[in-house]
């Protein structure tokens, strides 16, 4: 049964509740697709650090501290459709991470592979010491010059090779 809407005008009660768990799906080509909060990725792989900066065509020089895990593992733990044993099979494969803005980017498999680029991309569950919980996860792309592709708010990984 759904909760009666309140009546025009009426002002919102504080929320009494914890504050919004955000999650993401991390869905496509994956054997074992997943909805994956913040606390998900805090408690369940290895948290990394990061100090960046990166420019924004806008505003400018930015620095960051960010703590998450690397995109790779969890990814991994999702069971890519690849043969991991193939590196030619592995490098078919693209990831495709949106905002809950719409803002959406592309990677590639090899960039975070480790035989290839080994860029330690990671799902951020913390910026400049503050968890990230409830405005979702960040994108961390340690060796981009510019910020475009720190996708924030993140609602989606898409995991998959070209058609
Ligand atoms: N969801 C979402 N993430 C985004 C963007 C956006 O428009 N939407 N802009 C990107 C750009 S262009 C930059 S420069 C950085 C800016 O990050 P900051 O303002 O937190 O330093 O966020 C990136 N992440
Ligand atoms: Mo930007």
């Amino acid at each position: 049964m759904s909760r009666p809407s309140p009546a025009p005008g009426t002002p919102t009660p504080p929320s009494t509740t914890a504050p919004a768990r955000t999650a993401f799906t991390l869905r496509g080509e994956v054997a074992c697709p997943a909805s994956l909060t913040v606390a998900d990725l805090r408690e369940r792989w290895e948290q990394h650090r990061a100090e960046v900066v990166f420019d924004c065509a806008t505003s400018g020089p930015r620095h960051h501290t960010f703590e998450g895990p690397l995109l790779r593992e969890v990814v991994d733990d999702a069971k890519p459709v690849f043969d991991a044993r193939r590196r030619k099979d592995r490098s078919r494969f693209l990831l495709a991470v949106t905002g809950g803005d719409g803002h959406h980017t592309v990677l590639s498999w090899a960039e975070i592979d480790a035989d290839f680029g080994n860029v330690p991309i990671l799902l951020a569950t913390a910026m400049d010491g503050r968890s990230l919980e409830s405005a979702g996860s960040q994108l961390v792309v340690p060796t981009d010059r510019c910020g475009a592709r720190y996708i924030s708010a993140i609602t989606s990984v898409w995991v998959g090779a070209l058609a």
